[in-house]
């Protein structure tokens, strides 16, 4: 066993000592080093050097985006600017970014973490990682790039579009694992297919380490049947680290956290209480030994829960479930509120419907007004009327059935609901004049 192996399988109790060492060096470290961080305990009372505890963690305050915003472009860094070996950023609708900074043991550690993956799908020195995540501020494509190295891949630098080109050279050089959206490794499979190729035979593709946004299980499996491999989810933020945060392994049962360098607590995201594991809440983060950009309790706003068992596989890290979307994803409807993820779980019934949706939101008589436009399956026949009016009204109402508002369904020929490079664009927010991320 590697030293790896040894950290991911070590007593939950040998976890926890690492976790109470490294909290207790990253709320010292923030309060001496991150001027935010001394205003903001002293504002709340916490005395970073009274920690003896994990959790006395939860006496300290929360850090949200904005905070990380106010202090764009290098308020929040605990080091000086000759030790940042790297910059990534994330902007959100606003534009103003977040900074993720890396000394060199962060980028280190980053590749590590990102190796997990590879390892968990049973990865190593003899497979070939096709990198389809964009390479530059995002964190996708360098995150996949570190960890393929760190696992003694050989890497495949693509970054994302260009899909022939990555058919072709996924084909030419026999890659075997791919990393990068699952929305667009399904485009790759469409495109492959339409082009005659099967390519869950006719590429060496066993594996995917797919995330930066959510995907139903039933997107999964399609994504798995096409190109014959085992998708795994694996999630990050560029505030936190990018890709490697947490990971899938083969069970696909949860996400391993790497819990030697995060620490993750879920909270009401209304009343900002801790919750009992299994219960579902906001992913709240603590960085244990980023030295470039330490987070004391940053609130993600993704919702998941921590899973309360142990996993089969024998990885002794604690699990997050799949991310259902995020606080901000949800849309409130005229009251009522919705997440995409519900809508999505209403489609899976229908056969004759494919995984391509939009949700569009617009005004009319100072009310909201949703459509979603789903594209049909290529199999079903789109110029059958009668059935696709049929179809239409059967899932507008199993929608209201289950959801409890009226969202006007039109289904819409195979193709023509644009494909990303990256993240889908799942929800046009015509009421605010600029589109969802
Ligand atoms: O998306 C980092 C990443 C790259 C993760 C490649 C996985 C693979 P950001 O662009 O900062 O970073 O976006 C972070 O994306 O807060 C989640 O809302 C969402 N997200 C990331 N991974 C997942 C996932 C990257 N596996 C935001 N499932 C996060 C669902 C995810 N949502």
């Amino acid at each position: 066993m590697g030293a790896q192996t040894d950290v991911l399988h070590m007593p939950h109790d040998q976890i926890e000592r690492i976790q109470l060492e490294g909290i207790k060096k990253t709320v010292v470290d923030c309060y001496e080093n991150v001027p935010f961080y001394k205003k903001s305990f002293d504002e709340a009372g916490f005395n970073p050097y009274a920690v003896e505890t994990i959790d006395d963690l939860k006496k300290a305050p929360f850090v949200t985006k904005q905070d990380l915003r106010d202090n764009y472009p290098y308020g929040m860094l605990a080091r000086p600017l000759s030790e940042v070996k790297e910059i990534h950023m994330s902007s959100g609708t606003t534009g103003i970014a977040t900074v993720g900074a890396y000394t060199e043991h962060d980028l280190k550690f980053w590749g590590e973490c990102f190796a997990r993956g590879i390892r968990y799908a049973g990865g190593g020195p003899n497979d070939i990682l096709h990198v389809c995540y964009g390479y530059g501020l995002f964190t996708g494509g360098l995150g996949a790039h570190y960890g393929g190295l760190a696992a003694g891949c050989t890497v495949i630098p693509m970054s994302s579009g260009s899909t022939e080109r990555q058919l072709r050279v996924m084909r030419d050089m026999g890659s075997t694992i791919i990393a990068c959206t699952p929305s667009y490794a399904m485009h790759l499979a469409d495109v492959a297919i339409e082009k005659g190729i099967n390519p869950a035979q006719d590429f060496k593709l066993r594996a995917g380490i797919m995330g930066a946004e959510p995907f139903s299980d039933s997107f999964r499996a399609e994504l798995e049947r096409k190109l014959g491999i085992k998708a795994l989810d694996i999630y990050g933020l560029t505030e936190l680290m990018g890709p490697g945060v947490a990971i899938e392994c083969l069970e696909q049962d949860g996400l391993h956290i790497a819990e030697d360098h995060f620490y993750c607590e879920v909270i009401d995201p209304v009343t900002g209480e801790n919750l009992p594991d299994g219960e579902w809440g906001e992913l709240v983060i603590t960085t244990l030994d980023r030295e470039a950009s330490p987070v004391v309790r940053y609130r993600t706003r993704d919702i998941t829960r921590i899973l309360p068992d142990t996993c089969a596989c024998g990885v002794t890290h604690r699990r997050i479930d799949r991310l259902h979307g995020r606080t901000d994803d949800m849309l409130v409807l005229r009251g009522v509120n919705v997440f995409p993820s519900q809508v999505e779980d209403v489609m899976e019934a229908f056969p004759e419907v494919s995984s391509w949706y939009q949700i569009e939101l617009t005004t009319k008589n100072s009310l909201d007004d949703v459509a979603l436009k789903v594209e049909i399956n290529p199999d079903f026949d789109f110029d059958n009327i009668g059935a696709i009016e049929k179809l239409q009204s059967d899932i507008q109402k199993r929608l209201k059935e289950q959801l409890l508002i009226k969202i006007n369904v039109r289904i819409v020929e195979p193709k023509s609901i644009p494909r990303s490079e990256g993240k889908a664009k799942r929800v046009i927010d015509l009421r605010k004049g600029i589109y969802n991320d």
